[in-house]
């Protein structure tokens, strides 16, 4: 199965915006919060080399944020990535 992660923080629209697109899609996700200075947003800007949430990973690669994730969506190369 392919592995989604999601790192995110509270009151963030963009990670509404990708996690509903993730679930409308039906790909299980795990999310990981990363509110500003903690650890996990630390791990998230060093895994993708950005300072915004959220960032997308796909076994783990990194894809970018939100609007990735739409572009991704829209011109039909998501759903290769999630193996569908
Ligand atoms: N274009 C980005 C925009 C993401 C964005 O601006 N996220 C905000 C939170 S909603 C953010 O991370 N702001 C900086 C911060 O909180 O440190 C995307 O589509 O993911």
């Amino acid at each position: 199965m392919t592995d989604v992660e999601i790192y995110t923080q509270p009151r963030c629209g963009y990670c509404a915006r990708a996690m509903a697109l993730l679930t409308r899609k039906g790909v299980t996700f795990r999310e990981i919060e990363a509110p500003q200075g903690t650890p996990a947003r630390e791990e998230a800007i060093r895994r993708s080399g950005r300072f915004t949430v959220p960032q997308v990973f796909i076994d783990g690669a990194s894809i970018g944020g939100c609007d990735d994730l739409l572009a991704l969506e829209r011109s039909g190369k998501l759903d290769p990535l999630l193996g569908g």
